[in-house]
């Protein structure tokens, strides 16, 4: 086999035993790598009601064919595995030398199992693997302790670590490489924790054997000056994801006041051009010739690296309008390995809590000192921060007061930094996305406000589909960076290119983007459904009901809010298009297309299938 490896890594920590998986070309051309190779893995070993937490989880490493081998944006993994925030599929993507030195080593993807007796961490290098004391590093941020893995294995080494949330299991706890790549906003960070497993250090010395290395390189030389020549490259590389607050701010989408509001006073104090004021540096995931990290420094005179949605859930959405103080709630999160989103909707809610009277010794809108004691309270599970660490879902159930109107989540996880009372079509992005409120899958929100922004009609769902496909079924598998295509319109035919030359097989955009992404999508909805049986119903896919009872007060779209039913409608046509039926259950007929035979059988055990 030519672009995979064709070898998974085993790591049982219970019993301390390392093997190794190889796989043929059909799994590979089938789930094609990262979140396929997750979701098939997660479904066939997982039984249905395990505690996310337990040692009965897996956590899944997997990069896919372009992963790591020469080629733009393409140093990013997929971690995966139960979510403890929502107990279903849960995912993330982060870019990080691991990804090139997982590949290097000759794995495309590690299953970890089970639970070391002590804190631990995974050593990884080419075939020799071991599993060492975590002494000295256990309880450490994750900035302190890849610094003395570097000490102790070379700077040489891809390495990805959990802070003190993930050792906490803070629910919405992250894994954390290169201070300031983080990913696995479900709680990955915390499924780690819960093995003890610190650390994963790879270390990689061989070549992913390509099947056409020639031509490959002429056609990455090519991609890369194609990526240089694009109109708004220059204006990404100085701002990169922050442009997104002006943006958010003059379509009335910024996240504001726990998600009342889609306007902030202060906007431009947190925006590209005051971020552009503060910055020192640009870094960003191996292979990258676009990085977008943005460097900055923070308050306390720390380096901070910020994103959109990191200063968006810590800025606005908390009311804090000081991007010097944001970027050091930014920088601790960072630290503390715990995913901005998530903490920014927690402490937003506390405020508002604070607010209503729900919640004693509680915290006011915009205050950073009390945001930064309340952030280290949700790490180390001191007073509110044990309610907090839960997610606002939980919070919200344990607080009542009809708190659960403005626990912002579906599914359980929070909602990304998008405000939808006036754009219904994103609302059903986050609501149908397949690991709970991320835009990761279907950021069609830039292409709505330029529509018939308010209307419920089908070309909506087209647009959520079709970037479902491209985005959570395309990119999340091959795995590479979506931002070169979205952000700068690299053309998508780059990618069957570049996997032909990898893997010397021809597999079409429209084989990746349909076939592929539809297989996954369902068999990620499959793994949901198992775990609820009949108790699934199409509410799970419901936005946050803030969005559907309080108008927004302020801006050019003051008294907007969704429609309950049409926006119901949008979900049933959504479904016929997935060949769902009306509970959001993917159909026998459509699990056989899919050439998931197996599926039908496993599924229909937990609920009756439609036809
Ligand atoms: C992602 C989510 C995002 S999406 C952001 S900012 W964004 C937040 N970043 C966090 C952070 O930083 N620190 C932290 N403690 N928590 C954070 N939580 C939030 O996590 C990131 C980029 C970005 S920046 C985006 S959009 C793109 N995401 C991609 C994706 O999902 N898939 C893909 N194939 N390519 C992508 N490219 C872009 O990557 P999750 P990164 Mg991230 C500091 O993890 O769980 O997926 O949530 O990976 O390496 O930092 O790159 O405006
Ligand atoms: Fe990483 Fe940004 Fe480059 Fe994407 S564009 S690979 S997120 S640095």
């Amino acid at each position: 086999m030519h672009g995979w490896n064709g070898r998974i890594l085993r790591v049982d920590l219970s019993e301390s035993k390392v093997s190794i998986q190889r796989f043929e070309a059909d799994f590979a051309l089938k789930f094609i790598g990262g979140r396929g190779f997750a979701v098939k893995i997660l479904w066939d070993e997982l039984k249905p009601g395990i505690d996310p937490l337990s040692p009965l989880n897996k956590l899944i490493v997997a990069a896919g064919p372009l992963t790591g081998i020469p080629g733009p944006s393409n140093g990013k993994l997929v971690v995966a595995g139960k979510s403890p925030l929502t107990s279903g599929y849960g995912d993330g993507n982060l870019g990080s030398l691991a990804a090139v030195h997982l590949r290097k080593a000759g794995y495309d993807a590690l299953v970890v199992e089970g639970k070391a007796d002590k804190p631990s961490y995974l050593y990884v290098e080419d075939d020799d693997v071991s599993i060492l004391s975590a002494d000295g590093i256990w309880g450490e941020t994750t900035f302190k302790a890849e610094s003395k893995l570097k000490e102790v294995h070379g700077r040489n080494t891809g390495i990805l670590v959990i802070g003190p949330a993930g050792e906490n299991l803070v629910r919405y706890a992250t894994i954390t490489s290169q201070e300031g790549r983080a990913g696995g906003r479900t709680g990955m960070g915390a499924v780690m924790g819960s093995k003890k497993l610190k650390a994963i250090v790879f270390k990689g010395t061989k070549e992913v054997p390509l099947a056409d290395p020639e031509n490959h390189k002429k056609l990455v030389k090519e991609s890369y000056s194609d990526i240089e020549s694009k109109e708004n490259y220059t204006f990404w590389i100085r701002q990169g994801t922050m442009a997104t607050i002006e943006w958010s701010q003059e379509n009335s989408v910024l996240p504001t006041f726990n998600f009342r509001e889609g306007v902030f006073e202060f906007s431009r104090r947190i925006d590209g051009y005051a971020m552009e004021a503060m910055k020192i540096k640009r870094r960003g995931c191996p292979n990258c010739n676009m990085l977008c990290g943005n460097v900055v420094i923070d308050s306390e005179r720390r380096e901070s690296e910020l994103d959109y949605e990191n200063v968006a859930m810590l800025g606005s959405n908390i009311g804090l309008g000081h991007l010097g103080k944001v970027s050091v709630l930014n920088r601790m999160a960072d630290e503390y390995g715990i995913d901005t989103i998530s903490l920014g909707s927690n402490l937003a809610f506390a405020m508002e809590a604070t607010e209503k009277g729900l919640l004693k010794d509680g915290i006011e809108w915009g205050d950073f000192e009390g945001a930064k004691a309340l952030m280290e309270d949700i790490v180390y599970r001191r007073g509110n921060g044990e309610i907090l660490a839960e997610g606002v879902k939980r919070a919200s159930e344990k607080l009542g007061g009809g708190s659960e109107t403005w626990a912002i989540h579906v599914k359980g996880l929070e909602v990304s930094a998008y405000d939808c009372h006036t754009v219904p079509g994103m609302a059903l992005s986050f609501g149908t996305s397949p690991i709970g409120a991320h835009h990761k899958d279907a950021w069609v929100i830039a292409w709505e406000v330029k529509t018939d922004r308010l209307g419920y009609t089908k070309d909506k769902v087209d647009k959520v589909l079709e970037f479902q496909r491209i985005r959570g079924g395309m990119f999340e598998t091959l795995v590479a960076c979506r931002l070169p295509w979205i952000e700068l319109g690299f053309e998508l035919d780059w990618y069957p290119k570049m996997l032909k030359t990898a893997t010397g097989v021809d597999i079409t955009l429209n084989e990746l983007i349909n076939t592929v992404a539809d297989r996954v999508y369902s068999l990620i909805r499959a793994f949901w459904v198992r775990e609820h049986g009949e108790k699934w119903s199409r509410e799970m896919d419901y936005p946050p009901t803030r969005w559907f009872k309080e108008p927004v007060t302020k801006g050019p779209f003051k008294g907007g809010k969704l429609d309950m039913e049409k926006y119901d409608k949008l979900l049933e046509i959504y479904y016929n298009e997935r060949g769902w039926d009306e509970r959001g259950i993917p159909r026998q007929s459509t699990l056989n297309k899919l050439n998931l035979g197996e599926v039908t059988n496993e599924l229909s055990k937990y609920v009756s299938l439609s036809p």
